[in-house]
């Protein structure tokens, strides 16, 4: 076969989706695949079969991608991520290939429950939360919107953690999300790459003493050996290749070793290098900072690279056309050393000068940030960086002595913005800043919403901003509308269909047709009924897994996200105690029946956010055994929030938290999904909810609390939490019943540090937005009172949401950075 994609292979025949083949099909993979018959299959030998039939058509698919790329000559993406929190796939997969309804049908004549196995797939759970999540809505956008990509990441054995309630405590229990075998994936042998770290530096045979062309002489090496699963956009348009790599040894047992007796150094090599791609680290803010980390990130940063460079060169054969054939889009700091990594090939393997390396490097590389938490920013002590990669710390150095060379002459930076410039951090230990290595190498760095995109220009990296004014821009986030509104809703889905058509299946932005039937009282009846169907199927769910029982009629209220304090789930928290306690103190009043649902995982290390956990069980307690608000108010924490959870919590939430401290959220993506899904949203003014609020219109969104700016200012001014709680006697009789162990009985101290916090010097703005927070939430109230003023605004809400969809995300990167279309 000729390689340079110039053959042409038989278009493969469009298979029929007929569900009585269908069914013939299932059951022969289940013969002579999974070697049982009908009578003897398990409900996991059933949902294999069923995946091996989606997944053969989707191969067809891909092959016939694979094959228009290679002809096609043009620039590929390559998306570089730590993370792709995907969750489960074959839903995903048959409706993209429009053979949902098919695979129900030929299951239903087999006697098989479509809804019972497609339960029982994992969840392939291999990201944090957001950032990880919006990796996985980019892979499926770009397959939708035809763009050559390729993402690649890290194939961890174990992801996110499963989370467990015990007395009221989160604990932490390795997700095993392959012990099953994972159908979707194909081992890749012959693409492996070796991966170097330690050892030392020499000047290349030949070469003169300047900096180009060393040789690296590494101690340690490991096999990277890649695992391909193919993501299929919306009606099988396009299939693209998800890449995770696996650390392997390259001798799997020391032989010699295991002879002379020693039967642990013998596996000690294999025992190593699998560690690498063992564990996701679970934390999604502070950076771990531990070696193994840094060598995760240099392993599947270094794969990738070797990999994009051998398919350059192999389809083009001169390396410095790189930035004309590939765009690599970096997801975060993560990443980022990758930069230098091209460097050393660019250097070393392939002889480039200093400034052509360089101008490659820039060209091809671009970086996407998503925190301006000075304390998420990810650095490497000096020591450690040099120990483990010597080369890329020389090429780090060179990079920065011409950085801040160019800085200099430009005459417009003094001492102080060189220093917050360079590559190295100079202020006690030094270290290594990604966040810079991954702006000076990449021709564009985005935020993530408008505000955040701004924010970034005055803050973080508002030097480099000087230097180079051009280089900052936005796109802000989106999601799929697939997983997110045709999947996982398809009461909604089907009404939307019935109103407008099938148009804004394929143009997101058609959902706008919606709004003329906002009034329609006949419309209004059915999206309820939808809203209410999926509530009645979450309280199911509630009973099912914590024995809740929850009314559907009532109000659902709810947040669902990594527990953080800047996400504020303890001023939901505290005003749900105030709310209790009024409730108490004026059983007359006419109080509107809520159900606060929280959900979201704590890093392990991080105490506070542990706590507001048990503080959430705590106050569920107290309020869901007492008999006096009985029916007004239940709270309740669900456990283990994961992608499929969340699959079933936002078809059926009322109200969404989306109420971060103002400045802090650098987007938000979970905002969106609620919306489209019909939720009205309470926020602050934060992230994407500002662009929110302009595309739903102000009055069908609730707003409260300080800007990003009054933030700013009270921190700078100085905030007096004392006096704010002082004016409050909502909030102050809160948290004291917090404080002195109302809530806590057994442990009447639990809550006094972190409500002394609030006392002290509340950074996170919680007092001073409280009794903001409050009037929002009976606003709320007022307007669920008014069901057809409710229904209308939310009707509003998935109308005028379209502009949400990752597809347009993924346009704007492919127009403006990434240049595919
Ligand atoms: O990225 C989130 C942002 O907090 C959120 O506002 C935004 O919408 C989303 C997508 O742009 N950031 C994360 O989810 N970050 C992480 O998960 C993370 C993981 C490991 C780290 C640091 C951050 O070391
Ligand atoms: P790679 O990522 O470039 O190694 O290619 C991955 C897959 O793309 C290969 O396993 C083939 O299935 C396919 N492929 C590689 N070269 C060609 C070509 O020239 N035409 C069509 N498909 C190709």
């Amino acid at each position: 076969m000729n390689l340079k994609g110039n053959t042409t292979l038989p278009k493969p025949a469009p298979r029929q989706v007929d569900p009585q083949a269908l069914a013939h099909e299932i059951v022969e993979r289940l013969t002579y695949r999974i070697g049982k018959n009908a009578e003897a299959a398990k409900p996991h030998d059933w949902l294999h079969a069923v995946i091996l039939s989606i997944r053969d058509r989707v191969i067809d698919a891909w092959i016939a991608s694979t094959q228009k790329t290679y002809e096609e000559q043009g620039r590929r993406v390559y998306y570089l991520s730590l993370e792709f929190l995907i969750g489960r796939l074959m839903r995903d997969a048959a409706s993209n290939m429009e053979m949902l309804d098919e695979v129900q049908a030929a299951l239903n004549s087999l006697g098989v429950d479509l809804d019972v196995i497609a339960a029982l797939e994992p969840d392939a759970a291999l990201g944090n939360g957001g950032l990880g999540r919006l990796a996985a809505c980019f892979m499926e956008s770009m397959a939708t919107v035809d763009v050559p990509a390729y993402g690649y990441g890290i194939r961890y054995v174990n992801g996110m953690f499963r989370q467990e309630i015990s007395d009221g405590w989160q604990v932490e229990l390795p997700e095993t999300w392959l012990t099953h075998g994972n159908p979707w994936e194909f081992e890749r042998r012959e693409a492996s790459y070796e991966i170097g770290f330690g050892g030392r530096v020499d000047p290349a045979e030949g070469a003169d003493a300047g900096l180009h062309q060393m040789h690296w002489r590494p101690t340690e090496r490991v096999i990277a050996t890649p695992y391909d699963t193919p993501i299929v956009g919306w009606r099988g348009k396009r299939v693209n290749t998800l890449r995770l790599w696996e650390a392997q040894p390259i001798d799997p047992i020391l032989l010699d070793r295991f002879n002379a007796g020693d039967h642990l150094g013998a596996l000690a090599e294999s025992n190593r290098a699998e560690a690498l791609t063992r564990v996701l680290y679970p934390a999604d803010s502070s950076p771990a900072g531990q070696e193994l980390r840094l060598r995760q990130e240099y392993f599947f940063s270094s794969a990738s690279l070797q990999d994009i460079v051998r398919r350059h060169i192999q389809y083009f054969g001169d390396i410095s056309t790189l930035a004309d054939k590939a765009a690599i889009q970096l997801n975060d700091t993560h990443p980022a050393v990758a930069v230098a990594e091209l460097m050393r090939i660019l250097l070393d393997d392939h002889g480039l000068d200093f400034d052509e390396a360089w101008d490659v490097t820039r060209r091809t590389f671009s970086y996407t940030n998503h925190t301006l938490l000075p304390e998420a920013l990810e650095s490497w002590p000096v020591p450690l960086f040099e120990r483990l990669l010597p080369r890329h710390m020389q090429i780090v150095y060179a990079v920065n002595s011409r950085l801040l060379g160019e800085a200099r002459r430009s005459g417009h930076f003094d001492d102080r913005a060189i220093g917050c410039i360079s590559l190295i951090d100079e202020g006690g230990e030094r270290r290594v800043r990604m966040g810079n290595l991954a702006f000076a190498g990449s021709h564009s760095v985005n935020g993530v919403s408008a505000l955040h995109t701004e924010l970034m220009k005055e803050t973080v990296f508002a030097d480099f901003h000087r230097l180079y004014p051009a280089r900052i821009n936005n796109k802000t986030n989106g999601v799929t509308f697939r997983r997110w509104l045709m999947q996982c809703n398809p009461g909604l889905f089907g009404l939307i269909r019935e109103a407008i058509g099938d148009r804004f299946m394929d143009d997101p932005e058609a959902l706008r047709e919606l709004d003329r039937f906002a009034d329609d009282a006949s419309f209004q009846e059915k999206f309820v009924a939808v809203k209410r169907a999926n509530k009645v199927a979450l309280a199911d769910l509630l009973k099912q897994r914590v024995n809740a029982r929850i009314d559907p009629a009532a109000l659902f209220d709810i947040h669902i996200k990594r527990i953080h304090e800047y996400k504020r789930q303890l001023l939901n928290i505290i005003e749900a105690v105030s709310l209790y306690d009024q409730i108490r103190s004026h059983p007359e009043r006419d109080w509107v029946p809520r159900v606060k649902l929280f959900g979201g995982k704590a890093a392990p290390s991080y105490h506070n956010a542990k706590l507001i956990i048990k503080l959430a069980g705590d106050v569920a307690r107290a309020v869901n055994h007492d008999p006096a608000v009985q029916g007004l108010l239940k709270v309740q924490f669900v456990p283990n929030y994961n992608v499929s959870l969340a699959e079933m919590m936002i078809p059926a939430a009322d109200l969404s938290e989306q109420i971060s401290t103002a400045g802090m959220e650098a987007s938000g993506t979970g905002n969106m999904k609620f919306a489209v899904n019909g939720a009205l949203t309470i926020g602050t003014l934060d992230g994407a909810n500002v662009e929110m609020r302009d595309h739903v219109g102000e009055e069908n969104i609730v707003i409260f609390g300080l800007t990003a700016q009054e933030v700013n200012e009270r921190r700078a001014q100085g905030h007096d939490p004392r006096n704010v709680i002082a004016q409050s006697r909502e909030l102050g009789q809160a948290l004291e019943a917090i404080a002195s162990g109302v809530f806590s009985p057994d442990e009447p101290n639990r809550y006094r540090d972190l409500i002394q916090g609030l006392y002290d010097h509340d950074w996170f703005m919680v007092a001073a937005d409280f009794d903001s927070y409050s009037a929002a939430q009976r606003k709320v109230d007022a307007i669920w009172r008014d069901q057809a003023k409710w229904a209308k605004m939310a009707i509003h809400n998935v109308a005028r949401m379209g502009w949400f969809s990752s597809d347009r995300t993924i346009r704007e990167y492919a127009t403006d950075i990434w240049k595919v279309l």
